[in-house]
């Protein structure tokens, strides 16, 4: 049954592409079912003009094996579709709201008036705004609606990576955001998302890309010698990442992601809630090599996954 709708989904993505004449920007394939929330960043759709749809929409996602929660998502899934543009690109952005309350949406890859755009919009309703990336990085988008700790707990959240306007080199590219889940169990196995519980900074999960420990099931793989580029964005909504691979360094850790801001030689790099980084790390000895955030009280709350070495062709 998940196989056959996700090949539905595939046909009708195929489809959508082909009636909106390739406008359409490529997500990658965003979905927490069988086999995990795919990590591998797509490449950027060669349109100058990249079209964004974010769909408010509820949705039951098991954050951690059996715990099933209903949440808030954009388009289905948490974290929501990851998007992928240039720098310099004309980002346009339609946001529906097809659930019974107020949501909106906010990019801090946009510099835009937060009272004009990132207002809440009414069930049924829809915006649409512009924007130009000015800079490259890995950058949140998230819902803001009041209170906005709660919103972007029930997973309204998701990550955009804008390339520089110089290309980087070719890599292995993938894409983790570190966020955490608050819940209380209810009658019959079934939970809810705990508001107090956020506000006293008591995460029950730690997880990448919307499910704990989901990527030591299905790891990362990589051959011997290639180049590793990890986009890690901390959704929040309050931890900060100490992110780390363990059995390596990092080469280089471009800071918000921005090639500008390059780092050298770094063990462990810590981001803020609401910011992100690009890590890179070339490892030459087959193997498996964990990634986890080294706020080893999270780690083992499902914020750990692991990187899969082969052996080079
Ligand atoms: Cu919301």
């Amino acid at each position: 049954m998940a196989t056959r709708l996700g090949r539905g989904r595939w046909i009708l993505y195929v489809l959508g592409v082909i009636i909106s004449g390739g406008l359409l920007a490529l997500p990658v394939a965003a979905q927490n079912g069988e086999g995990g929330y795919d990590p591998a960043l797509v490449p950027a759709s060669p349109q100058h003009v990249q079209r964004l749809t974010l769909i408010a929409k509820d949705q039951i996602v098991e954050v951690a094996p059996g715990v099933k929660v209903p949440l808030w998502t954009f388009n289905g899934s948490v974290p929501g579709p990851i998007f992928h543009v240039r720098q310099g690109d004309e980002v346009r952005v339609t946001f529906v709201n097809k659930t019974p309350m107020q949501h909106s949406v906010d990019f801090h890859a946009a510099t835009t008036p937060w009272n004009v755009w990132y207002q809440p919009v009414n069930p049924g309703k829809s915006i649409s705004f512009s924007f130009v990336p000015r800079y490259p990085g890995v950058f949140m988008y998230h819902c803001g609606t009041p209170p906005a700790f709660m919103h972007i707990s029930s997973g309204m959240y998701g990550a955009i990576i804008v390339d520089p306007a110089t290309p980087l080199p070719p890599a292995k590219e993938f894409v983790l955001v570190e966020s955490e889940f608050y819940v209380h169990a209810g009658p019959n196995n079934t939970y809810q998302p705990d508001a107090q519980k956020v506000l006293d900074v008591r995460p029950d999960y730690v997880v990448f890309n919307g499910a704990a420990d989901q990527y030591q099931a299905h790891p990362l793989v990589v051959r011997a010698g290639d180049r590793i580029r990890l986009y890690v964005l901390n959704a929040g909504p309050s931890l900060f990442s100490a992110f780390h691979v363990i059995g390596w360094i990092f080469d280089k850790v471009y800071v918000d992601g921005n090639p500008a801001n390059t780092l050298h030689g770094i063990q462990t790099y810590q981001i803020p809630p609401g910011g992100g980084a690009t890590l890179e790390l070339t490892i030459t000895q087959p193997g498996t090599y964990p990634f986890v955030t080294h706020a080893f009280a999270y780690t083992g709350k499902g914020a750990i996954g692991l990187i899969k070495v082969l052996p080079a062709k």
